[in-house]
Parts: structure tokens; C-alpha cells; sequence
């Protein structure tokens, strides 16, 4: 009787050793598994269109409205540009209506509404582009004189041959090399406006 309960303790205890050790070597292979499937997670490849979030949801040491992912336009491997928020005050445009969304504080949460500081990023003077034309000054080509007896082109007080030669020297060009030379403020300098120098000729 000793020997039998000997030995069925002996059974018992490599029953239990072996139940043991497959118990301990399934923990152990769930647990070597498990950290790979969450990096299989965080470093699965994100592309546009999907997988851009203004803002994004949260996650992997993130938290939620921390980054914006936007594909509009995405990064050269067609992943989303992510903008963290990081800095006060710093906007960033997110998704296809480019809308500008605001870092109120660092380490803060992305929003559409405009706090002082992303105001102030945003009135940050953009480089004007170098190709705008200049506008023309108007105001340079209009005869100052048009009020002032404009036939006395020279305004020495007489009208003579002297103004009609002024204007002759401008014949045709643009009023703005010489604005009194058109004398009618028409904006041609022309045989109208020596007709009027004729007008008051002397007078
Ligand atoms: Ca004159
Ligand atoms: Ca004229």
C-alpha cells in the first residue's frame, strides 16, 4: 500500500510538473508575442488618403487631438504629415479644405479656434510674391495744373510759344514724363492740347 501511494504520488507530482511547465511556456510565449504585435501595430505603414486625421484620435504614447496627419499633401512615401502639438501658437493646415487649426499651448490638443498667439502666427507678413507688377502711380500722370490755367504748361504766368514747345517735346509720349503737357488731363498729349494753348494765346 505504501509503494502504490508512493507511486501515485510520484505520477501526480510529473503530471503536475508537466501541466507546469506547459502552463509556464505558453505564459511565456504569449508574453514574448504580445510586444511584437504592438510594434507590428505602431509601425505598420500609414498611407493617404486613410489615414489622414485632423485631428487624430490618439494612441501609441499620443494623446488624442495631440497630431494632426494630413495628406493634403502627403510626404513623399505617401504617409500623412504629422504635426505635433508642441509649441504655442503654432497653426498648421490639415485635410483637403486646408483648414488651419491652432496649438493652443505645448503639449496641448489641436483646435480650429484661434487663440491671440495663433492670430499673431498667422498675421506673420507672407513673403508677397516677387512677380506682382507694381501698380502704376495714377495719381504722377494727372496734371497738376488742371485747375491752374493749364495752357501755361510752364506756369510763368504766360501762355506762348515756350508751353506749345513743352508740349511738342512730349508730343505722343505718355502724360506721366511730363503731366503738364497734358493740358486737358485726357491722358494724351496731343494736337488737342496745343489747340488749347492756342486758345489763350497771350491772354
Ligand atoms: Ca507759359
Ligand atoms: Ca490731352
Amino acid at each position: 500500500m505504501a509503494s502504490r501511494g508512493y507511486k501515485g504520488k510520484n505520477n501526480f507530482l510529473a503530471l503536475f510538473g508537466v501541466f507546469f511547465l506547459s502552463a509556464s511556456l505558453l505564459v511565456g510565449l504569449f508574453l514574448v508575442s504580445r510586444p511584437q504585435q504592438i510594434q507590428e501595430q505602431a509601425s505598420t505603414p500609414k498611407t493617404c488618403p486613410g489615414a489622414e486625421a485632423c485631428p487624430w484620435g490618439g494612441g501609441s504614447g499620443y494623446a488624442a487631438g495631440y497630431l494632426l496627419e494630413n495628406c493634403h499633401p502627403p510626404e513623399a512615401d505617401n504617409s500623412p504629415q504629422n504635426s505635433l502639438c508642441n509649441q504655442a501658437g503654432r497653426v498648421e493646415p490639415c485635410g483637403p479644405d486646408h483648414i488651419n487649426y491652432c496649438c493652443p499651448a505645448a503639449n496641448g490638443v489641436w483646435s480650429t479656434t484661434m487663440t491671440a498667439d495663433c492670430k499673431a502666427s498667422l498675421a506673420t507678413p507672407t513673403p508677397t510674391p516677387s512677380s506682382s507688377p507694381t501698380p502704376t502711380p495714377t495719381g504722377a500722370c494727372v496734371n497738376p495744373n488742371l485747375n491752374h490755367n493749364p495752357w501755361d504748361v510752364d506756369q510763368n504766368g504766360k501762355v506762348n510759344i515756350v508751353d506749345i514747345g513743352i508740349i511738342i517735346d512730349n508730343y505722343g509720349k505718355s502724360p506721366c514724363l511730363n503731366p503738364k503737357t497734358d493740358v486737358n488731363g485726357d491722358g494724351s498729349v496731343n494736337i488737342v492740347d496745343i489747340g488749347l494753348v492756342i486758345d489763350h494765346y497771350n491772354k
